[in-house]
């Protein structure tokens, strides 16, 4: 009787270890808000064009800030008014050809990223000069 005894207890024994290692095996991990707000939010492509017309002049861009939402479509016709210039966004691998004064190209791209982001000219100097701009998207 008192092998029984032992034997039941040694089962028990075991049978609860066994369950407490299947329950630090298997937890899954349940994102809480806070792990939520931190991780970057999905952008889903939206079905909007945003067209700006961006002019590039002796060393500056106009405009030097282009706003538009997460998952848009942007189009940028950078226009070369006076000087050799581009536009060069690296973020969303974009950049025109250089251009002569009088002379245009556009460039298309979703938002696929939230943040801001710097627009410049590549030619020379021409960045550190203030050919630059922001686009930002949020
Ligand atoms: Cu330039």
């Amino acid at each position: 009787m008192k092998k029984i005894i032992v034997l039941v207890i040694v089962i028990l024994f075991v049978g609860f270890f066994w369950f407490k290692g299947q329950d630090t095996i298997a937890p899954t991990p349940v994102p809480t808000e806070g792990t939520l707000t931190t991780a970057p939010a999905p952008v889903v492509p939206t079905t909007a064009v945003k067209e700006f017309t961006v002019i590039g002049s002796n060393f500056t861009f106009t405009p030097n800030t282009i706003e538009v939402k997460p998952g848009d479509t942007v189009k940028i016709t950078f226009q070369s008014a006076t000087g050799f210039h581009d536009l060069t966004l690296d973020e969303f691998a974009v950049a025109t050809k250089q251009l002569k004064a009088g002379e245009s190209e556009t460039v298309q791209f979703v938002a696929d990223k939230t943040g801001s982001f710097e627009y410049y000219c590549s030619v020379g100097n021409h960045r550190a000069m203030g050919m630059k701009g922001t686009l930002t998207v949020k």
